[in-house]
């Protein structure tokens, strides 16, 4: 008897083999796909156990670390170095590429807690995954990612994963054995956004394009849906298949000239995400999956969402 025919497939297909028979992952990426989701759970149960304290250092980037930041990013290089498929990773945590495996043959680029200035008031947040298959991110492109991912601990845990190449995005709820299993497949995103989250609201004052952008969302009224936390707004966009998110720069003298947002752990991953959800992401004049990694702490203004939103703003803040 066959594998077939003595392996039906499971009520709850779980990560692991969803990632077999559906994306037919090789082998390497989904162990370390797998083992990042393994280094998630254990950053869900922190967050429920944890005291929400400052850690009293400083990131690479001079903001305050929560505790919950430091662990998380510790728990994400325990699970990398144990896979042994891993030959550098930039997590926003770092100030560099930090080198491991020289055997790894995947880079991986991570935010391992965004939203992390949330936690006291218990909104979500999330961690951030995107994977390259060799070591040499700066100077890449987010196109070339062969993997992103990433994880919301809300109300619920969910996890959300693409492959890309037309394999879809998909999404996993981790469960009470502390399994992920499967909630919805083939999340996608609409041309048309109903709702819209405008993040570094601050630069309208300088920069009249993005003025525009919002006024028009307000006229067209469209519906806010705007937490502080990149991660859960742009899983509102995939779990509602519509929405347009967007971080724009004030321009020279503001507080973020080009936007808030990290190219390389932030706005990378989630390009991947959407354009394989059939939405788009921008930074204005091009693709952000095109726009080559210069640094590790490289930021970038970005759109992504609904097809039609991201063009007409971009067309204003250009
Ligand atoms: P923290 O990780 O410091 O909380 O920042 C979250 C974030 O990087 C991203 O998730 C949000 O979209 C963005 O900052 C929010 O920025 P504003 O506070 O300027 O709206």
């Amino acid at each position: 008897m066959g594998k077939a025919d003595s392996c039906p497939a499971p009520t709850k297909p779980n990560l692991n083999w969803h990632l077999i028979n559906h994306s037919k992952a090789d082998h390497d990426l989904r162990h370390l796909i797998v083992d990042l989701s393994r280094a998630c759970k254990y950053i869900s149960y922190a967050i429920q156990t944890t005291e929400a304290g400052l850690a009293g250092t400083k990131n690479e980037f001079g903001e305050d670390q929560l505790a919950l930041d430091v662990l998380a990013d510790n728990l994400i290089r325990e699970f990398l170095c144990e896979s042994g498929l891993v030959c550098c990773y930039i997590s926003e945590e770092q100030p560099d590429i930090v080198e491991l495996d020289p055997e790894g043959q995947y880079s991986v680029v991570f935010d391992p807690l965004d939203g992390s200035s949330l936690v006291d008031a218990n909104f979500a947040i999330g961690s951030i995954f995107g994977i390259y298959k060799d070591g040499n991110v700066i100077g890449a492109t987010p196109r070339e990612q062969v993997a992103a991912m990433y994880v919301l601990y809300g109300p619920r845990t969910l996890l959300v994963v693409s492959l890309g190449n037309g394999k879809g995005v998909h999404e996993f709820i981790l469960n009470d054995v502390g399994e992920f299993v499967l909630l919805r497949d083939h999340l996608g995103i609409g041309d048309d956004a109903k709702n819209y989250s405008p993040g570094n609201l601050r630069a309208i004052t300088t920069n009249p394009g993005y003025k525009k952008a919002i006024d028009s969302w307000q006229e067209e009224e469209k519906t806010l849906r705007y937490s502080g936390c990149m991660v859960a707004d742009i899983h509102h966009i995939l779990s509602k298949g519509q929405g347009v998110f967007s971080n724009i720069g004030g321009g020279e003298g503001s507080k973020y000239p080009d936007g808030k947002l990290r190219h390389v752990f932030e706005c990378g991953p989630f390009a991947f995400l959407a354009e394989e959800a059939g939405g788009a992401a921008s930074d204005g004049t091009m693709a952000i999956l095109d726009k080559e990694i210069t640094s590790v702490d490289q930021r970038t203004q970005i759109i992504i969402g609904s097809k039609n939103d991201v063009e007409s703003v971009a067309s204003l803040v250009s």
